[in-house]
């Protein structure tokens, strides 16, 4: 038999981390995103820290951020992760009545399980000043254990009780007795908290405690602590308990000092997470593959990507495959192009392949195949894709990313046939499509209506008003035509050395091309420095 075993429910994976042999971690988190990068970095479990959720909120651990808000909170953090969440439920919000109803909204949230603390309601950090607190009554706070106990309807959902006696100064006897009801109460482990800068404390407890029941220790103060000591004290579970909040606000800091000192983003782009990133962790693929699968229709819109050559300038790099399948940021090229197309809800995606085609197959595009690439242009190639140009269609090579705004731009235009020109490119030597367009770029807003005057392949035309980026957007009115024209085309004897601006100049001729500006924002590889320039783009 090879059935495949379900996952633990994350209460019993937290009741595991409590009660069997051996030391376990968990990490502080303290909102979805940052307890899915606690999760993806490997820890089996999060801390839902008081301290780090309410700091996080800009407000004071003194229960000023009520307990629907902190469990709204969990909430989203329990969403997204599948490891269990211990929340520090501060001192249960109340008496033992308010604790029933926290623990089965917990429950009711798979959150694996609640730490309550022997202070009183508004609870004060244990760093704050920690003599002047008071400790609960210890009877009221067995009760309230009990209560949690009886109200969970999942046995593994963990109570963990924490004695604040050493921060209160109460001493060893204290945290020993108070351990010792809590544990009879019912509480599935015991936290010992402890301020001082080495563990003493925590040495002094462990020795007297004799390994009764699990201990959670929060090393927060002695910090320094070799972890092998912690498992030779038979700690079960150590709390790195706000350590991911710190180092964001000091990361945050910089960031913002830098920004403002310079007026710019610029120098950040390279030092932060890319915005791709984000998408990332906020599970952004899962709704575009919803989307294509529940959505009617896609956007009204498809995409041709002529990807047959090899690229020769790319030398090595190309030997094996196509130079679209060149890895920009650890992905081939294509893949990263797709992905963007599919982003701006553009599904209907045809490539045409050549040079190692076998490279260029998968569930997310149509192929056609142009056998004859290395004797033939680009417009041969998209004439072996020629079917598809019908609707609005935007045509481009696999060899070239763009930031959305401009494919977004792109898919906005009215126009009957819209290019993209970059009106900073151009002059450095190789042979590129130089747009002559009837004005230059402006900084003016109101660039609408530049038309494009023609294409010409040739670097050297100082009079050019820009590089052609090799985006063509074309209308559901302006395809049929140029179909028509790529069949008339076919018959000339050139035609299998001409290229995809011999068409645009064609089209010309039969109504307006609109041209949108750009100035950088995306990468084309054709040689070896576009390569490496490309291993910046984020
Ligand atoms: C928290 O993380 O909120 C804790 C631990 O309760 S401490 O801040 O040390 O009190
Ligand atoms: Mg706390």
């Amino acid at each position: 038999m090879n059935e495949k075993l379900a996952p633990l429910k994350k209460t019993t994976q937290l009741k595991q981390m409590l009660t069997t042999p051996g030391l376990n971690f968990i990490c502080e988190a303290h909102n979805g995103i940052s307890a899915r990068i606690v999760e993806e970095t490997g820890f089996k479990g999060i801390w839902a820290s008081g301290l780090t959720i309410s700091g996080s909120l800009g407000v004071r651990d003194n229960n000023e951020a009520s307990w629907t808000q902190v469990l709204e909170l969990v909430e989203f953090m329990s969403d997204a992760t599948s490891i269990p969440i211990l929340l520090d439920g501060d001192t249960g919000y109340g008496n033992f009545n308010n604790l029933r109803r926290l623990v089965s909204k917990l429950e009711s949230r798979q959150v694996a399980g609640v730490c309550i603390e022997d202070k009183l309601f508004p609870k004060t950090n244990s760093f704050i000043e920690g003599e002047k607190q008071s400790l609960a009554d210890l009877d009221e706070f067995c009760g309230k254990i009990k209560a949690g106990k009886d109200t969970q309807k999942d046995d593994d959902f963990a109570i963990v009780a924490r004695t604040e006696a050493f921060i209160v100064g109460a001493g060893l006897k204290e945290a020993l007795r108070r351990a010792e009801a809590y544990r009879q109460a019912g509480a599935d482990a015991i936290l010992v908290h402890s301020k001082k800068h080495m563990p003493d404390d925590i040495e002094a407890f462990m020795k007297e405690w004799a390994n009764r029941h699990p201990i959670v220790v929060v090393p927060t103060t002695y910090y320094s602590t070799p972890t092998r000591r912690f498992e030779e004290l038979d700690i079960s579970l150590v709390i790195w308990a706000n350590q991911i909040l710190r180092s964001a606000v000091t990361a945050m800091r910089k960031s913002a000092e830098d920004i403002f000192a310079s007026s710019s983003i610029k120098t950040q782009e390279d030092k932060i997470a890319p915005v791709a990133e984000i998408f990332r962790l906020q599970g952004a693929k899962e709704l575009q593959q919803a989307e294509d699968k529940y959505l009617p229709g896609g956007a009204d819109c498809k995409a041709i990507i002529l990807a047959a050559s090899r690229g020769e300038a790319l030398g090595e790099l190309t030997e094996e495959r196509p130079k679209a399948m060149l890895p920009v940021n650890g992905k081939p090229i294509i893949d990263a192009y797709v992905n963007e197309l599919r982003a701006l809800n553009i599904g209907d995606i045809s490539v045409v392949r050549g040079y190692k085609k076998e490279w260029l197959s998968s569930p997310s595009y149509r192929s056609y195949d142009n056998d004859r690439y290395d004797e033939t242009g680009e417009l041969y190639s998209l004439y072996q894709a020629r079917e598809e140009l019908h609707g609005n269609v935007i045509v481009s090579y696999g060899d070239c990313l763009f930031r959305s705004h401009i494919l977004r731009d792109l898919l906005e235009s009215p126009a009957m046939a819209t290019v993209i020109v970059d009106a900073e490119q151009g002059g450095n030597g190789r042979s590129k499509d130089m747009a002559f367009c009837s004005r230059p770029y402006s900084n003016d807003f109101l660039n609408h209506n530049i038309e494009l005057e023609r294409l010409e392949r040739n670097d050297s035309l100082a009079s050019a008003n820009g590089e052609w980026t090799g985006l063509l957007m074309l209308s559901a009115q302006s395809s049929p035509i140029a179909r028509q024209l790529l069949e008339e085309m076919a018959g000339q004897d050139d035609f299998e050395k001409l290229g995809v601006p011999d068409l645009i100049n064609r089209l010309k001729e039969h109504h307006p091309i609109r041209v949108i500006y750009t100035k950088g924002g995306w990468i084309n590889i054709n040689d070896m420095n576009d390569f490496i320039a490309a291993g910046h783009w984020q």
